[in-house]
């Protein structure tokens, strides 16, 4: 058993073999001009900066041979997936599934919903597409996580009080013991970053830990 002796609100055990690393959604959808985040009028800048840190963690999981797990917006072309309410919230000039710079916003297959280059998977990584905001509605990941053996999963991702938090919140409810990684994580509204960690670990870790990258990996016994 590893631990994490620096998170917060108190020392985070990892057991390395029930362990996974689960990225949220770290597509060019998100992080890059032209996509779905700024087609919702957001400063896409902001969430680019968390990637150098997030493939430290990635890379760190990898040598450490532990499970990992990426998730993808996505939604299917004929957009049977995407619920009307969600394509028409809002009052953007591009909705979900219409053409823009990378393709059709937020619909599978098209370069912008493909996840940034520098944290692309590898073969045998887990790969989940999720139509929702929470990785765990309408899609497998219950299951292939359960398959694994994974009890405990070090999050990180894009957006946090949105998909990440929305994520691990299911995560906790079906009992999964889950750590939030501060520096892999990123809002387009800082305040709402600082909140949700907060949130997370109040009351006793009421949703969970939350640690930095280099707490994280320091826990990580390379074999
Ligand atoms: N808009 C926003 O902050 N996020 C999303 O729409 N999806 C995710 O967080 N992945």
């Amino acid at each position: 058993m590893a631990t994490v002796a620096a998170a917060r609100p108190y020392p985070y055990d990892v057991p390395p073999q029930q362990t996974a690393l689960l990225l949220i959604d770290m597509q060019r959808d998100f992080i890059e001009p032209g996509g779905f985040g700024s087609t919702l009028g957001n400063d896409v800048a902001r969430l680019a900066a968390i990637i150098p840190d997030t493939a430290r963690l990635l890379a760190g999981f990898r040598r450490a041979g532990l499970a990992i797990c990426h998730t993808k917006e996505a939604h299917r072309a004929d957009l049977s997936d995407c619920p009307p309410a969600k394509r028409q919230r809002g009052t953007a000039a591009l909705r979900i599934g219409d053409a823009g710079p990378m393709g059709r916003i937020l619909i599978a297959g098209e370069p912008g919903n493909d996840l940034v280059p520098a944290l692309q998977a590898k073969r045998g990584e887990i790969v989940i597409e999720k139509p929702g905001k929470g990785a765990f509605y309408a899609t497998p990941l219950d299951a292939v996580l359960r398959e694994r053996g994974i009890t405990h999963l070090v999050i990180g991702g894009v957006t946090t009080e949105v998909c990440v938090q929305t994520t691990m919140r299911e995560a906790n409810d079906r009992g999964y013991e889950c750590l939030l990684v501060e520096d892999a994580t990123e809002s387009y509204f800082p305040a709402f970053k600082q909140a949700t960690l907060e949130m997370v670990r109040a009351q006793g870790g009421i949703v969970g830990w939350t640690a930095t990258v280099d707490q994280v990996l320091a826990a990580l016994v390379t074999p």
